[in-house]
């Protein structure tokens, strides 16, 4: 096992179970236990995210960096990109994480020209791939940065300018060559500058068809180069900018669909996204996955509080429980999984505390696991559910969903059918009905 960057941390983290009071164990998260008939490895998948973890500084928009990592420390920008990685992986190892997630810009840093930033990138994934090799860990996603260089500041697929449009292409280009190059098992497309500030000098008919060219000319490139991973889309409704195209679930369908992309893609979920767009992250697990379309999940927690992108660690079981209920219930994630794109907060400055934030996340969505798999073996809400809707069965729910009647025949009916009965949504005794699984 690597020992290098995290000497406190002597051995992967053990399963000790509830009783455990050790908080470098595991009371919930035990990889190879099986749920059903997968192990809850298979299912929930865990991810580091590259951004956070491992170039994380504990800078906020009020103040710089709170702590400075050992593995930062080399003035060799390609030097310190390797010590980043071989930090990175023992920390997956001891974590017992199986994936993790980058940016382009994260791993490798950008040099003086393009060229320069896709040569060291093409170092860098050399020592990615002999890591993986030498771990057996692997890559869940990549994904471009094409929100943090200020060229993109007007958008980089979406930008007024079609030379940005070229320069974020040819960034993708790259990112998808360097994500098959470590076989990703996705690629992520978070459009974080793909809106606009302001309507005044916004065209946004003419954004989106950009947008819907850039990525139709990554699904060519994807077919060209045989690269069979998944391509994912995140939504997120604003941050940084006033308004983003794919705002959330239903908007990013609908996109997709007008402009027929829809075949070649699934959504990548967040939490704190999602509640950012006023909904909750069981609603937009939902809508994604009644698509069929959800591929991915970035398992982090928002603070209603505070109303922004907090990136927090989950924690919080009703939320794993329900994330996990309608993942179960479309019999897991595929190739996506379960990225934890969270963050330290600004007061948490050691390295083990990135331990304690992992072992908490990972937790509370075994957990979860657990909790739902076991609610759905009882078929207590899958037999509540079909009852509530039995009347579209037979009778003339039946036909009005073969489409055997219409309008006037139904005016027809009702006039000698009168008064439906009103019949309980029996909210209160489910919720209850779920507390009990919890507590
Ligand atoms: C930012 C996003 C970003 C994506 C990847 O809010 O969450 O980190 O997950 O670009
Ligand atoms: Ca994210
Ligand atoms: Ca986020």
């Amino acid at each position: 096992m690597l020992n290098k960057f995290f000497p406190q941390i002597t051995q992967t983290i053990p399963f000790e179970g509830k009783e455990s009071k050790n908080p470098l164990a595991f009371k919930y998260y035990n990889k190879n236990q099986k749920v059903g008939n997968k192990t809850m490895a298979e299912y929930l998948r865990f991810s580091v995210a590259y951004w956070h973890t491992m170039m994380g500084t504990g800078s906020d928009i009020f103040g710089g960096p709170s702590f400075k990592r050992e593995w930062h420390s080399s003035l060799n920008l390609i030097e310190k990109a390797k010590f980043t990685l071989d930090a990175a992986f023992e920390l997956f190892q001891k974590l017992g994480i199986d994936f993790y997630c980058f940016h382009d810009r994260d791993i490798a840093p950008e040099g003086e020209s393009f060229a320069q930033s896709c040569k060291n990138l093409e170092i860098i994934v050399e020592h990615a791939k002999t890591l993986q090799k030498e771990t057996g860990i692997k890559l869940l996603w990549g994904t471009a940065n094409l929100f943090s260089n200020p060229i993109y500041s007007q958008g980089a697929a979406t930008s007024p300018n079609a030379h940005v449009m070229a320069l974020a292409s040819a960034q993708v280009k790259n990112a998808i060559d360097a994500t098959k190059e470590l076989d990703g098992e996705n690629y992520v497309f978070w459009g974080g500058r793909e809106g606009y500030e302001t309507l005044l000098n916004t065209n946004i008919k003419k954004e989106q068809e950009q947008l819907a060219r850039f990525l139709h000319m990554a699904v060519d490139y994807k077919k060209k180069i045989g690269f069979d991973g998944q391509f994912l889309i995140e939504p997120k409704p604003a941050e940084p900018m006033k308004h983003q195209y794919d705002s959330d679930a239903a908007a990013t369908l609908y996109f997709l669909k007008e402009y027929e992309l829809l075949d070649h893609f699934k959504l990548n979920i967040e939490a704190n996204h999602a509640t950012l767009a006023g909904s909750s992250f069981e609603h937009e697990l939902a809508v994604a996955s009644a698509a069929g379309k959800l591929g991915s999940v970035d398992a982090n927690r928002g603070d209603l509080l505070l109303g922004w992108d907090t990136d927090q660690f989950p924690t919080n079981i009703y939320d794993t429980t329900m994330a996990m209920l309608i993942i179960l219930n479309q019999n897991g994630l595929g190739k996506g999984g379960l990225n934890f794109d969270a963050k330290l907060r600004r007061s948490s400055t050691d390295p083990i505390d990135l331990f304690y934030a992992h072992i908490g996340g990972m937790d509370a969505f075994a957990k979860g696991l657990l909790i739902a798999h076991k609610i759905i073996e009882d078929k207590v809400l899958s037999n509540f559910i079909e009852e509530r809707y039995k009347s579209y069965n037979n009778g003339i729910g039946s036909k009005i969903m073969t489409g055997e009647v219409d309008f006037e025949d139904l005016d027809k009916w009702i006039r000698e059918n009168d008064k439906p009965l009103l019949k309980s949504g029996r909210q209160e005794m489910l919720e209850n009905i779920i507390n009990s699984y919890i507590l």
